[in-house]
């Protein structure tokens, strides 16, 4: 395992520190490809993309400056994600760690990324992405801002004493919070309050704990939120007006929220599909149909049919009794910007003050991959969406070296 920290990107010593890596390297290898800063990424669950613009966050409006700004980020559809993991038994131990680290995006990669963020890490991912990594054991559902802290420091130890080299924080609010008093309650402002000193706080334990010049860090989320419509306002979708259950349907995982899959009886199919095309306040779609955005469609467990409700409504698929306590809920069509989050970013690797254009949350798996120096496994994101963030491009970077290092070694083979 090789952290070289004294590495850095930055332009300024870019030549600098190139002649002492020559002058180190007599042989003229190529780069060591291991060569990394860590990488903490921590995920505050259910932080949508606005959360911090009506409520006083100097913290976070400072790492505007010090670091990359996404205008906001569009997650995968997250009840999709809850739902195929709820109800695949076969990939519980694994999936459920995830589920609770909430960085669903890793998810559509299967097992193998899994373990990505597995507790005693390091097994898996191919054997190659993290020499180690550990998370949170039980996503934390209080909010006890002293643990939090406590939580930072323990990470940090982990960096500075076990010398790891990537780990994942994450934090369960302010979904809690979101579901609980819904988006536009002021207890929804208080914690962002509280995660805006965390992120102080954070800052600061990194300068205490010597890890600014190599530690990269990413804070995102998994999914916003947005306001739970109800009766009297609104009906719920009650889908059984419109569609006969007992005579096309097989199977149906419903009345969980916005979001729904259904497996319609042996050639039925489009029937079920004409039925529900119907029904106000849905989209209706065949899993071979759905959007490329929404990263699903190759996915093994999704049912021949997806139904999606409008923003904040519910379904209901033969007019049960639903109790919805819920003032809050995600889920819904992750193109409403209700359910975009944030993505935040800083360390050595990073610019500052960038401000990126919005992208999907696929496209961080590759960056985080790239951070570490390690090739990823196959997934849908783009490293060229994410790298322009980074001070260097390796590319570029590369090329440069090459061909200063061609020169030198020609130099020396004359003399
Ligand atoms: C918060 O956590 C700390 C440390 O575990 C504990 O001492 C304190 O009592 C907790 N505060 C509340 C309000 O639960
Ligand atoms: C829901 O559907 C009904 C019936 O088509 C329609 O009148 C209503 O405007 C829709 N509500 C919203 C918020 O789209
Ligand atoms: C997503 O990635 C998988 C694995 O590389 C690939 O099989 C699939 O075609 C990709 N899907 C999309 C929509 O790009
Ligand atoms: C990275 O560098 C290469 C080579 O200079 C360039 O073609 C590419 O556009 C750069 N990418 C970004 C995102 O800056
Ligand atoms: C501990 C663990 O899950 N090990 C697995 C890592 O991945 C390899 C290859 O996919 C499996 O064979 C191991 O069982
Ligand atoms: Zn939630």
């Amino acid at each position: 395992r090789k952290v070289n920290s004294s590495m850095s990107f930055s332009g300024s010593c870019f030549i600098v520190l190139l002649i002492q890596w020559i002058a180190l390297d007599r042989k003229c290898k190529p780069l060591n490809k291991g060569t990394h800063n860590k990488l903490l990424v921590i995920s505050f669950d259910g932080f949508r993309w606005d959360y911090d613009q009506d409520v006083d966050t100097p913290h976070m409006d400072k790492l505007v400056e010090d670091g990359v700004k996404a205008k906001y980020i569009t997650p995968p559809l997250q009840n999709a994600i809850d739902l195929l993991c709820a109800f695949e038994p076969l990939l519980h131990p694994v999936i459920r760690s995830i589920h609770v680290m909430s960085i669903p995006f890793l998810l559509f990669q299967g097992l193998k990324t899994g373990s990505f963020f597995f507790p005693g890490g390091g097994a898996n991912y191919s054997g190659q992405c993290v020499n180690r990594a550990l998370v949170e054991e039980t996503g934390q559902q209080d909010d006890n801002e002293t643990e939090w802290r406590q939580n930072i420091d323990t990470v940090l130890s982990w960096f500075t004493e076990e010398d790891f080299d990537f780990v994942t924080l994450y934090y369960g609010e302010p979904d809690n919070v979101g579901h609980a008093k819904g988006p536009d309650h002021p207890d929804r402002k208080t914690i962002i309050k509280q995660i805006d000193r965390t992120i102080g706080y954070l800052r600061e334990a990194i300068q205490r704990d010597g890890l600014t010049d190599n530690l990269n860090v990413i804070i995102t989320s998994d999914h916003g939120m947005t306001t739970v419509k109800k009766i009297p306002l609104v009906d719920e979708i009650i889908l059984s007006k419109y569609l006969n259950f007992f005579n096309l349907v097989y199977f149906e995982l419903l009345d969980y929220g916005g979001f729904g899959m259904i497996t319609p009886k042996k050639g039925k199919e489009q029937h079920v599909y004409d039925a529900l095309m119907k029904a106000p306040n849905l989209t209706v779609y065949k899993k071979e149909d759905m959007p490329e955005n929404f990263h699903l469609s190759k996915n093994d467990r999704m049912q021949p049919i997806i139904v999606i409700a409008d923003l904040g409504f519910n379904l209901n698929s033969v007019g049960r009794l639903i109790v919805y306590v819920n003032k809050g809920d995600h889920g819904f069509h992750m193109d409403e910007m209700d359910m975009k989050t944030i993505f935040r970013a800083f360390g050595p690797d990073f610019k500052k003050s960038y401000l990126s254009e919005p992208f999907d949350s696929v496209h961080i798996y590759p960056l985080m991959c790239k951070l570490l120096q390690i090739d990823p496994a196959p997934n849908n994101g783009s490293l060229s969406v994410t790298e322009g963030m980074l001070v260097q491009n390796d590319t570029s970077r590369e090329l440069l070296l090459e061909s200063i290092l061609v020169s030198k070694c020609m130099t020396v083979s004359i003399n």
